[in-house]
């Protein structure tokens, strides 16, 4: 990537996914080395706000005995859950007041990955004048990966920021960096 295409200028939004403590080292799903990701994407929102570009997060935030939790069948352990303390924004997270905040997760029939699930984000990104993404947090194979192919379904370019995201698996990381690039997402 040349300097050219990394610099943020408007347009643009930084999209921070799943940022929350359930998904860091201690949290009820950990992803290795999710912590690392928290430094990395402050720079970047100290460069949105610098840049005047607008900072969108989004979190998990699932109804207790949510249909994608195990007991119910489905893939995880129980996590996000409404205003438990996991499911908050990991507090070294230094996000600006003028965040936008995405919540997701909630439905009680069925599971939301992508941060334009049934969300109305894209009309809000169209809304602001957005035109390109830079898209950075957790997990890279779940919800990172479902944002970024609807992002580009939406007409959204995307530019994934690679340091600043972690896969709950090392070959779903590698399966998702695929499917990403051949959606089109810059990496
Ligand atoms: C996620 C697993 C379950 C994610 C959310 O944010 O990537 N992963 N729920
Ligand atoms: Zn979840």
């Amino acid at each position: 990537m040349t300097l050219t295409d990394e610099t943020l200028r408007p347009g643009d939004a930084l999209v921070v996914v799943d940022v929350q403590k359930d998904f860091c080292p201690g949290g009820a799903l950990a992803i290795d080395g999710g912590d690392e990701v928290i430094p990395v994407l402050n720079r970047w929102i100290d460069a949105a706000v610098a840049a005047n570009v607008p900072v969108y997060a989004s979190r998990d935030w699932h109804p207790a005995d949510h249909i994608s939790f195990k007991q119910r069948g489905g893939l995880w352990p129980p996590h996000c859950v409404q205003d438990s303390d996991g499911a908050s924004f990991h507090p070294e997270l230094r996000l600006p007041e003028s965040t936008v905040k995405i919540t997701k997760g909630v439905r009680f029939d069925q599971d939301q990955n992508s941060v334009f699930d049934q969300t109305g984000l894209a009309t809000r990104l169209r809304h602001d004048g957005v035109k390109r993404l830079f898209v950075g947090g957790l997990a890279e194979d779940v919800c990172v990966l479902a944002s970024v192919l609807d992002g580009r379904r939406a007409g959204f370019d995307v530019v994934l920021i690679p340091d600043a995201t972690r896969p709950v698996t090392v070959d779903g990381g590698e399966k998702a960096r695929r499917e990403m690039r051949d959606a089109g997402a810059k990496l």
